[in-house]
């Protein structure tokens, strides 16, 4: 997959996106990362890329022709279509459907905003879709671009050296993940649970499964009520729901 990124900072998300599985994922050639900067295609000798916002008011919005030329060297520089995403807290959410969604394009193209934004004419010509990645304003869409980059960069086929990690990833069953203990076996601060020390592959497989319903339950309600729960899961998480309960951690 090929993934094109116009920003005016192109050391920030290259060094973001550099480590751990999405840096080996490129130096295995599962993943190529671009950088474009709008800086690149001005022309004047201050190299402008913003303007004051019509209307008035503080701040500076990023001018059209600067990004237009810059997309415009993207587009051209591979056949396939770059799908363009605008990274802004205006866009849909991204969620791990969402991921899996862009992991299916050959390419996209990441636009980065600065400054109050970018003209909207751009937005409304040269953009597919704006994306998200959650409530909060950034000081631009560098991080954002980041998050989406790292988020499918692991999915490429071959980046996690276990197949297995993409599959039972916390949400690729709708569920949030299961607790995870490493050695030692009895620390100060607690023990590891018997049942994962049994051999017992079946036994194990349930209270994963048991202990994502039921965090799942408690912390993500709005996740589980989407789910359309087997009678096993639903027997698995009832006796959570009761151990909850003994435990005295329901009367709130
Ligand atoms: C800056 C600003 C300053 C004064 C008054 C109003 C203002 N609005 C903004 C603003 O929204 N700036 C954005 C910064 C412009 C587009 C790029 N920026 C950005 C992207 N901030 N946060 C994101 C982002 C992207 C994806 N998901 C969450 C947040």
């Amino acid at each position: 997959m090929r993934i094109d990124v116009v920003t005016l900072f192109p050391g920030l998300v290259r060094e973001c996106v550099s480590v751990g599985v999405v840096g080996r994922a490129q130096k295995r050639g599962l993943l190529q990362i671009y950088t474009w900067n709008p800086r690149d295609y001005t022309h004047d000798p201050h190299r402008t890329v913003d303007a004051t916002s019509y209307g008035g008011g503080p701040g500076m919005v990023m001018m059209i022709e600067p990004l237009r030329a810059a997309l415009t060297a993207v587009r051209e520089a591979a056949p396939e279509p770059a799908h363009v995403v605008y990274l802004s807290p205006q866009g849909v959410r991204l969620t791990q459907d969402k991921v899996v969604a862009l992991t299916a394009l050959p390419r996209i193209t990441l636009l980065c905003g600065r400054y109050e934004g970018v003209d909207e004419r751009l937005l409304a010509r040269a953009v597919d879709e704006e994306v998200s990645i959650g409530d909060y304003v950034l000081s631009g869409g560098e991080l954002a671009a980041a998050v989406v980059i790292d988020a499918v960069g692991r999915l490429q086929e071959g980046a996690l050296n276990d197949a297995r990690s993409a599959r039972e990833d916390s949400f690729s069953d709708g569920l949030l993940d299961c607790p995870h203990y490493a050695k030692p076996v009895h620390d100060a601060w607690g023990s590891v649970p018997d049942v994962l020390l049994s051999g017992d592959h079946a036994a194990i497989a349930r209270w994963r499964r048991q202990q994502a319903l039921g965090r799942t339950w408690l912390r993500r309600p709005d996740l589980l009520a989407r789910q359309d729960l087997d009678a096993e899961s639903q027997a698995l998480l009832a006796v959570f729901r009761d151990a909850h309960a003994q435990a005295g951690k329901g009367e709130n």
